[in-house]
């Protein structure tokens, strides 16, 4: 049974100055790309985040990290932005402003067309230096590949770009992300868990400060029991058919 989109949710949206969501792994999962916590096919399903996604675990075997980063990396180039992806791409014409803020490392989002999307745990097809280069300096010798490793010119390693569990959230995009949280009518919380801070702490400051809350996720989360709307369906279904209750 899918939800039909509640009159007074379009009519939020159209009296909104500012509209803002908040993307997790859920959006991508009907591009084919596995969500975290899923326990079937989820990321997490087979390893924690513990023994991948953070500096400790890429410090004790970097080629291990490497490895499964190469993987997602592989999966996500071969995957296409979904419905739901264009239909947030859309919402930007339809509303007076709007503001992305992805958890997902994907770029899918851009792919679909959505700009100045705020990537709040980086994007996973891009490197860093993990010296801490501004612009790594990758250097084509092949002698220095180790299997997925790769060296900045500065002799470090180079690393994914993105936010590890431990690392902080890069200033600008926490800076920009809880400014638009705390200024929007409308924040749309959708497919995330709200289990990982502190883009989890998003959908309540924005309830606080006044904003109408939106889940669009087909399972319950912590946000379910705060949110003035829920939209229990997957985004790819959920998402157009919100467009096409907002054009009218
Ligand atoms: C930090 C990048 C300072 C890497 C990721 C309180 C405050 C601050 C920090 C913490 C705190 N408490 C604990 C912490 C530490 C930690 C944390 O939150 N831990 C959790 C596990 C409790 N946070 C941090 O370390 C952050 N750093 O705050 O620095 C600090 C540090 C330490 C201590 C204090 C302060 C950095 C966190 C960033 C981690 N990096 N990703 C990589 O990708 O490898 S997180 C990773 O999980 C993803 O990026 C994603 O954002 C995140 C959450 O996952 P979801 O996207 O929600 O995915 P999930 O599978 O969980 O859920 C999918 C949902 O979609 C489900 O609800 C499902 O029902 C739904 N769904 C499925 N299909 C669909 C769908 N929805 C719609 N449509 C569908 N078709």
């Amino acid at each position: 049974m899918t939800t039909s989109v509640p009159g007074e949710l379009v009519a939020a949206l159209q009296r909104a100055r500012h509209v803002v969501a908040l993307t997790g792994s859920g959006i991508s999962a009907e591009s084919g790309v596995p969500t975290f916590r899923d326990a079937q096919t989820g990321l997490w399903a087979k390893f924690s985040p513990e023994e991948l996604a953070t500096p400790e675990a890429f410090a004790r075997d970097p080629a291990f990290v490497w490895s499964w980063y190469a993987w997602r990396r592989e999966l996500v180039e071969r995957a296409q932005p979904n419905p739901g992806h264009f239909a947030l791409a859309e919402l930007t014409s339809l509303v007076r402003r709007f503001t992305l803020v992805t958890q997902n490392v994907d770029g899918l989002h851009q792919r679909a067309g959505s700009r100045d999307v705020i990537e709040f745990h980086g994007n996973i097809l891009r490197d860093r230096c993990s010296g801490g280069c501004s612009q790594p300096r990758r250097i084509s010798d092949p002698r220095l590949r180790i299997g997925p490793l790769r060296r900045c010119g500065c002799g470090a390693l180079l690393r994914p770009d993105v936010v590890w569990f431990g690392e902080m959230i890069p200033p600008a995009a926490l800076e920009a992300a809880s400014d638009a949280t705390r200024d929007c009518d409308v924040f749309l919380s959708i497919g995330t868990s709200s289990m990982v801070y502190p883009a989890a702490g998003f959908a309540e400051e924005a309830r606080g400060s006044g904003a109408t809350l939106v889940e669009v996720n087909p399972a319950v989360t912590p946000v379910s029991g705060s949110a003035d709307f829920v939209l229990r369906d997957p985004a790819g279904v959920a998402l157009p058919r919100l467009l096409t209750a907002l054009r009218g």
